[in-house]
């Protein structure tokens, strides 16, 4: 199996509708989610037959991080910042530490100093998981390459290495989501192990091996830290790598940062099966309906460097 366009276009799509899907029951308890709704699928189908579908700072930082690579072929930090700079849109719900940095890069504040200590060790927020799924198909099989273009683009707003890791494990898990036919919980978490350096990412994707039914899945967590909903997401396309409906449905019912977690998770099954997973849903209620998908194709169309 090789990267084709229609994986690029499924790899975006399938993170934007996630997000968008998700971000309705954003920040919601498990227990208030589940006492609310019969079941996932009718979590599922009330998001779904919403007006309007809008995305949050997932897929917009995703999108900026798409576009970035159509002209470069290494990521420099800076410049990516300067690229959220510009396309910022703070209405679409970003992270507190990320609109801090962002507004700090661009009001020349000491922006560095912040990036280092606004948390402690840096941000360990799942932002920089978010969005780094286009650099695994724009350096598909360069899995070391990969592991270090995804670093370069969580450092503007996350210097934690579990932010930093989290990245770094969506961008290889997208690459090997395109290029394997077999995905299974533990020929996903086989490829990872190897590659993956910190205890807390190695504890999880030992047990991200095991993992056979739903219920496995929330020890992985559903939060906005990258070390409580990047395993999450692993598992919940592993567990249903071709259905997109089933996988989004299962990020969602976890609770908690459900933009987050589905839109990695879209990602994922739009970069292994393309387009076709998101065939059946209504894709003209997303943003600018028509438009914003063709806008979508266009981009993977120009992704595609030979
Ligand atoms: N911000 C949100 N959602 C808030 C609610 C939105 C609501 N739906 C609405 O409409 O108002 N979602 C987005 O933020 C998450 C990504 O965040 P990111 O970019 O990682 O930001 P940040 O601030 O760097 O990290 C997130 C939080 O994690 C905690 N944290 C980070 N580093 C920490 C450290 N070293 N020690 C302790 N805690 C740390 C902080 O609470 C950060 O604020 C996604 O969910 C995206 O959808
Ligand atoms: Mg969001
Ligand atoms: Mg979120």
């Amino acid at each position: 199996m090789t990267v084709t366009q229609d994986k690029i276009f499924g790899c975006l799509l399938g993170l934007v509708l996630g997000d968008a899907l998700g971000a309705r029951f954003e920040s919601l308890p498990p227990a208030q989610l589940r006492s609310s709704y019969r079941d996932k699928k009718a979590a599922f189908d009330y998001s779904i037959n919403r007006d309007s579908l809008r995305y949050t700072d997932d897929g917009q930082m995703a999108l900026v991080i798409a576009e970035y690579l159509c002209n470069n072929n290494r990521i420099d930090p800076d410049v990516l910042m300067q690229c959220f700079v510009e396309s910022y849109e703070p209405w679409r719900g970003y992270g507190r530490g990320a609109r801090v940095l962002i507004e700090a890069f661009r009001d020349n504040a000491d922006y560095e100093y912040m990036a280092e200590h606004l948390f402690p060790g840096g941000s360990l927020g799942n932002g920089a998981a978010m969005r780094s799924a286009p650099i695994g198909l724009r350096f598909s099989t360069d899995y070391e390459k990969i592991w270090h273009e995804a670093k370069q683009s969580a450092w503007p707003t996350h210097r934690h290495e579990l932010g930093i890791e989290g990245a770094q494990l969506i961008a290889l898990a997208t690459a090997f989501a395109a290029n394997h036919d077999a995905i299974t919980p533990a020929s996903l978490a086989s490829f990872l192990i190897p590659r993956c350096i910190t205890t807390e990412f190695q504890t999880q994707l030992q047990q991200l091996v095991y993992v056979k039914t739903e219920e496995d899945i929330t020890q992985f967590g559903n939060g906005i830290e990258a070390h409580a909903s990047v395993v999450t997401a692993l598992a919940c396309f592993a567990l249903f790598p071709s259905d997109y409906r089933q996988a989004i449905s299962t990020a969602i019912w976890q609770g908690g940062d459900t933009d987050t977690i589905a839109a990695m998770t879209g990602a994922l099954l739009g970069a292994h099966n393309g387009s076709v997973c998101c065939n059946s849903l209504p894709l003209n209620r997303l943003e600018s309906g028509e438009d914003f998908v063709s806008y979508l194709r266009s981009l993977s169309a120009r992704f595609l460097i030979p």
